[in-house]
């Protein structure tokens, strides 16, 4: 398998997949497309492999899979044994849902707070919307954290907190604690040996 992924300190679509396809345990490599080029020059370079335009694709033999969450389901088909998705259908449902809700929204806090892992932590000033934002996935977090006991959304790693780990990022850089146990998740996230991995190829990054 090959994962196509973007710039590592910004591209927080390619991240999501790229923790799932490590929890695999399979072998993969990895392409990287610069992001913010010139001339329409990422969009060229990702084109031949993903008619999309975007990052991240995978490629596994003749099938090229698209976005994200596709990706990521896909991954959770194909390595069963890895359990990217717990067996228990309610605790996946609900999973799926918040994968689902930041996949498709917190349009503000994205807007705002991009995921920049070169930038130092700071205190930012965020917009009402982007506030809102926050309040709603402190809410969601802990839900999740006081129903299924932590460390991680679904008790186990799931791909629910792949697709929170760059907003775990965006918090940190932009100065927002959030209250609850979802302020250790931030840490528990941040800790976890890949994303670190993923943090330290980030800052090679010229
Ligand atoms: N819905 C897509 C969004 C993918 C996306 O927006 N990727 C950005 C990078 S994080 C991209 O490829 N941008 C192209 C560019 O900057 O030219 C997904 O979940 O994979």
């Amino acid at each position: 398998m090959e994962l196509l992924i973007g710039t590592r300190n910004w591209s927080s679509w390619s991240l999501r997949p790229w923790l799932a396809i490590k929890r695999t345990g399979a072998p993969f490599t990895e392409t990287l497309i610069p992001l913010r080029q010139e001339n329409n020059a990422t969009y060229e370079a990702i084109r031949p492999v993903s008619r999309s335009g975007l990052v991240p694709a995978l490629k596994d033999g003749d099938l090229v899979v698209w976005d994200s969450l596709a990706i990521c389901e896909y991954l959770a088909e194909k390595f069963p044994a890895a359990k990217l998705w717990p067996d228990d259908a309610i605790a996946r449902a609900l999973g799926r849902s918040a994968a689902a809700e930041m996949h498709a929204g917190f349009q503000a806090l994205r807007q705002e707070c991009s995921m920049s892992l070169e930038i130092p932590p700071h205190q930012a000033e965020l917009s009402e919307a982007a506030l809102k934002n926050v309040a709603r996935i402190t809410e969601l977090w802990n839900e999740l954290l006081g129903r299924f006991g932590g460390p991680f959304l679904l008790g186990d790693w799931s791909i629910a907190d792949a697709f929170y780990a760059p907003v775990a990022s965006r918090f940190r850089t932009y100065g927002i604690r959030p209250v609850g146990a979802a302020g250790a998740y931030v840490d528990t996230i941040l800790a976890t040996p890949d994303f670190r991995e993923w943090e330290a190829a980030a800052k090679a990054e010229t």
